[in-house]
């Protein structure tokens, strides 16, 4: 039966008030300079560098080009190795392939779903050149340890945070851990450019790369000293920014309440397993995965995830395949290497989460789980 929850998708974009919106772009009219490193574009920029809590920040057309740039600007000889973790969206693996480097890929922590400090070591050859962990959901991975590993080998780190706006780990915005922190700011993210992403990072020298890198490696109007592209934020998308960034305390507040109730319904249900938020972290609430025990819940994810389905509720399979199981990675690498990963993928669901989610469609969902029945 589908009622009135008949739409129901796993993110609904956070949408700032329209005449905000049009009050913002209002002078890109005016001006009618639209994109290249506009007022929007540098305005938005240094907001985000107060709300980061850092130096540095460099724009980008979205979070995918921020990671590929990155990796691009630190110029690794090609055929280098970089360790990173196959619980992911296909992006973080893509971006280290089309820069021409091997991903090497770890398993990850069953707690949390990020990479496994623990067998990290072992990965690394003569050919490894750098650590690119991602933090997974939000959850902030082990950042001391891996910086440890980092120092000790000679590896730059590179955070895939697409997840992790606004989130802080012992009073330390998450953009100042390793060399560089991307983020996304698509529309499915808890702060969202329409289209965007953004790199935070401390060595100037790597800021200028990236500022050339993204608009095909012009240096000044005489000089191309790079193999750049075309990656810049335009200055609609940065007004987006400058609007939602206005609204973003808001924002987590009411996922936070949608957070709650998911919790409050689900805790005690056999064989689902919850995230639970980690000591010492900000969190953002920006998704909602479970992990179903098919031997204990006595359905499978497949079966909970049609189930919903047909009840008008849209859940996600983030993230399976996991990379290495990927048709275009599977014949190169065994997905049998990352047990941990492996399992979690083929179990996990992610649940409707955004700030506009109705605390009673939360309950409905939760109904749907527990009763396995609508
Ligand atoms: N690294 C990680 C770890 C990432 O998760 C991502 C992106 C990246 C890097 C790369 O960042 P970006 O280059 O994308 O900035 C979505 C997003 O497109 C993607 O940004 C995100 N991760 C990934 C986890 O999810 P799809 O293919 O699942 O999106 P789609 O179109 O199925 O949308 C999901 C739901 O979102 C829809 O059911 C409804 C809602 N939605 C979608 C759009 C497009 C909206 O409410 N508004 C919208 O405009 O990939």
């Amino acid at each position: 039966m589908i009622s009135k929850v008949d739409k129901i998708l796993v993110t609904r974009s956070s949408m700032p008030p329209m005449e905000e919106y049009f009050d913002e772009i209002k002078s890109i009219w005016e001006s009618h300079w639209l994109t290249n490193m506009g007022i929007k574009h540098v305005e938005l920029q240094n907001e985000l560098k107060r709300k980061f809590d850092v130096d540095n920040v460099e724009l980008f057309t979205n979070g995918h080009m921020a990671l590929e740039m990155t990796i691009q600007a630190f110029g690794f000889e090609e055929g280098s190795e970089v360790i990173t973790t196959p619980y992911t969206f296909i992006s973080t693996t893509h971006a280290i392939v089309r820069n021409g480097l091997k991903p090497v890929f770890c398993d990850i922590n069953p707690e949390n779903y990020t990479i496994d400090v623990d067998k990290i070591e072992d990965l690394i050859t003569d050919k490894t050149v750098a650590i690119l962990p991602v933090h997974v959901y939000g959850n902030i991975c082990d950042v001391e340890r891996i910086q440890q590993i980092a120092d000790k080998h000679g590896l730059k780190v590179i955070y895939d945070a697409a997840h992790s706006f606004g989130e802080k780990y012992n009073g330390k915005s998450v953009a100042q851990f390793g060399d560089v922190s991307c983020f996304s700011f698509h529309a499915t993210k808890v702060f969202n450019t329409i289209e965007g992403g953004a790199a935070c990072y401390s060595d100037r020298a790597l800021g200028t790369r990236l500022y050339q890198l993204k608009n095909f490696g012009i240096a000044d109007e005489e000089t191309i000293n790079g193999i750049g592209a075309n990656a810049k934020m335009n200055e609609f998308c940065a007004a987006m920014g400058i609007c939602n960034l206005r609204h973003f305390d808001e924002e987590i507040a009411k996922r936070k309440a949608v957070y709650s109730r998911y919790l409050e319904n689900l805790e005690d249900i056999p064989g689902i397993k919850l995230n639970r938020i980690q000591r010492d972290v900000k969190y953002n609430y920006a998704y909602f995965p479970i992990v179903v025990d098919p031997s204990v819940y006595g359905k499978t994810r497949d079966e909970l995830h049609d189930l919903l389905l047909n009840n008008g509720m849209g859940s996600r399979k983030y993230f399976y395949p996991i990379s290495n199981a990927c048709d275009c990675y599977s014949k190169e690498y065994d997905a049998e290497d990352t047990p941990i990963a492996l399992s979690i993928s083929h179990n996990v669901l992610t649940l409707p989460m955004y700030s506009d989610l109705e605390l009673e469609i939360v309950d409905k969902i939760c109904n749907i789980i527990r009763t396995k029945c609508f």
